[in-house]
This record gives C-alpha cells, sequence and structure tokens, in this order.
C-alpha cells in the first residue's frame, strides 16, 4: 500500500477545489469564480486497492486585508507542514505580469523539502500552441519535481498526474478507512453549499462579506430534513440586495442551494434562510470562531 498527504496549493481561482472534487470524486469543496471562495483547509480522500491520496485543498494565496484573511493564511501554511507532495496549481491563462506573482506565491510556501508537482490547469481555455510557452515560462519559476498540463473541470490528464502522485509516494498505511472522502462535517459541507449559491448570484464585494451559520439541522421522523439557515452580511444594504426584490434573490439562492443539500443528504429537505447583518465580522475573533474558523 502507497499512501500520503497532498496540499493543494495556489492563487485564488486557480481551480484548486474543482481539482480536488475530481480527484476524490464528489463535491466536498465549493467552487465558484469569484476569488477566495475557500477559507479553510478541506480534506478529501481518494482511496484505490493499493494506494490511499490524502488531499489537503487550501485557501488561495493572497495579501490578507483583515483577521479572515490572516486566518486564512494560517490555514496555507498548516497545511503545507507534514505532507509528502504539494500540488501547485496555476490557471493557464494567466498574463504575463502574473509570473512575478506566482514566484512570489511559490517562495512564500518554502516548500523545498518536499516535492513540488506544477498543475498546469484549465488547459480547456487556451490554443495548444500558447501553451508550450506558458509552461516554458512557468518551469523558470522554481525546481518542479513534474509538470502536468490539465483541465480539472473536464477530467482531461488529471490521470497523469495521479500518475505523477503515485511516484512520490512511498509505501505507507491507509489512514481512513475507505468510505470516509472528507473530514467536513454534514453541517460545515450544508452552510458552504448555500455559501456557494451566494457567491455565485451576488457580485462586487458582497460575495468576501458573507458567512453562512447552520442555526438547525434536525432530521424528522419522516427521514426529511430540517435546517435553518443565517447569511450574514456586514452592511444593511447589502442584507437588502442579498434579499433583493420581493425576496427573489434569497429564494433562488435557497432553491438552489436546497437541490445541492438534498443530493448530498440523499433526503428531502425544508431550508428556511435569514439574512442578518454582522458588521466587520472579518475582523472579529468571537465571531469568528462561533462560525467555524477556528
Ligand atoms: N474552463 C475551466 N474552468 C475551470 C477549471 N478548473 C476550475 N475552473 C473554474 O475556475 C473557477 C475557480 O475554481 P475554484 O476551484 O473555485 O478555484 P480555487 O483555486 O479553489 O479558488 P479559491 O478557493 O478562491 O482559491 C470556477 O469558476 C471553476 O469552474 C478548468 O479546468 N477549466
Ligand atoms: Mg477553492
Amino acid at each position: 500500500m502507497k499512501s500520503g498527504f497532498v496540499a493543494i496549493c495556489g492563487r485564488p481561482n486557480a481551480g484548486k477545489s474543482t481539482l480536488m472534487n475530481k480527484i476524490i470524486g464528489e463535491k466536498v469543496a465549493i467552487v465558484s469564480n469569484k476569488p477566495q471562495t475557500t477559507r479553510t483547509k478541506i480534506m478529501g480522500v481518494r482511496t484505490e486497492d493499493d494506494c490511499q491520496i490524502v488531499l489537503i485543498d487550501t485557501p488561495g494565496i493572497h495579501k490578507p486585508h483583515n483577521k479572515l484573511g490572516e486566518k486564512m493564511e494560517k490555514y496555507i501554511y498548516t497545511a503545507t507542514k507534514d505532507i509528502d507532495v504539494l500540488l501547485y496549481v496555476v490557471d493557464a491563462t494567466l498574463y504575463d505580469n502574473e509570473y512575478p506573482k506566482e514566484k512570489a506565491a511559490l517562495e512564500g510556501l518554502k516548500a523545498s523539502d518536499v516535492p513540488v508537482i506544477l498543475v498546469v490547469n484549465k488547459v480547456d481555455k487556451v490554443e495548444k500552441n500558447s501553451l508550450l510557452p506558458t509552461i516554458q515560462k512557468l518551469s523558470e519559476l522554481y525546481d518542479f519535481s513534474g509538470i502536468v498540463p490539465l483541465s480539472a473541470k473536464m477530467g482531461d490528464n488529471v490521470d497523469a498526474l495521479l500518475g505523477e502522485i503515485k511516484n512520490l509516494l512511498s509505501e505507507g498505511p491507509q489512514f481512513f478507512p475507505g468510505d470516509i472522502i472528507t473530514d467536513q462535517p454534514e453541517r460545515q459541507i450544508v452552510a458552504e453549499f448555500i455559501r456557494e449559491k451566494a457567491l455565485r448570484l451576488l457580485n462586487q464585494e458582497i460575495p468576501h462579506g458573507i458567512a453562512v451559520e447552520i442555526e438547525k439541522m434536525q432530521r424528522r421522523e419522516n427521514g426529511t430534513y430540517e435546517i435553518l439557515a443565517a447569511i450574514y452580511c456586514e452592511r444593511q444594504s447589502h442584507k437588502a440586495i442579498i434579499i433583493g426584490k420581493k425576496g427573489e434573490k434569497l429564494k433562488e439562492i435557497g432553491s438552489r442551494a436546497r437541490q445541492d443539500i438534498e443530493r448530498f443528504l440523499s433526503s428531502k429537505v425544508y431550508l428556511e434562510l435569514w439574512v442578518k447583518v454582522k458588521e466587520d465580522w472579518r475582523n472579529k475573533e468571537a465571531f469568528m470562531n462561533t462560525i467555524g474558523f477556528e
């Protein structure tokens, strides 16, 4: 049996969470086109007959602007401790002026004692002949153990990445039972599904100031779930936008989230959402601890 821990790092929006979900074959980390979608570290496990890969998805590397950002940074650096392989994910559509940012992010990881595989993601979005020069320039940034161009969304070449990872892993125990796919509690995944729909349906600065707390999650006698959740935002004006005209925005967030939650829990779900204002919560330690950022 081969096994090991593999951290997935990179700048915001590179496709880290999409890649992790693809590798484990289930959605445990939410995905959106807004940067800083992932806020904590999320474990995902892939178990095969002769191999167990424990992945750790992390927040995108960026300069923190508040206490939440500082916490996110800590999650990244604790996730890269005691690992066997680091995947560094880059969006293949990057502009020329972004190479120094990638370089700085890589240096910040100080991962020199661990093999780093460069994952050049979103190859479905670039012309074939522009990919080679991109790979060439990226390969000059760091002494990578391997370079794998792929599309996490489409699944193209993900098998090649798995091969590279397995080559770098050594003999080891099976750390988790075969049916375990994540360390995220059910409640947390449900809260994240709701946040994902809010991220996708809202724009500008609002998504960054959103947090979701499950206030009640109860299984009824007939097997269905009753879930009560609060969507926190930072301003009264944001609350009005999240609720929308005649409550339509909130309704849309709820109905899309409910579909995902029902699939995840394999059960009918009654979901009720409330919007609450908590000014500047991203700098309020005690509040952040209560909603899961300990
Ligand atoms: N076309 C294309 N889009 C992709 C691919 N991988 C990810 N995306 C999209 O890129 C966006 C960001 O994906 P995420 O997986 O949330 O990226 P992330 O790196 O986890 O982002 P943060 O958590 O914010 O750091 C989403 O809109 C994805 O659908 C890919 O291979 N091809
Ligand atoms: Mg993510």
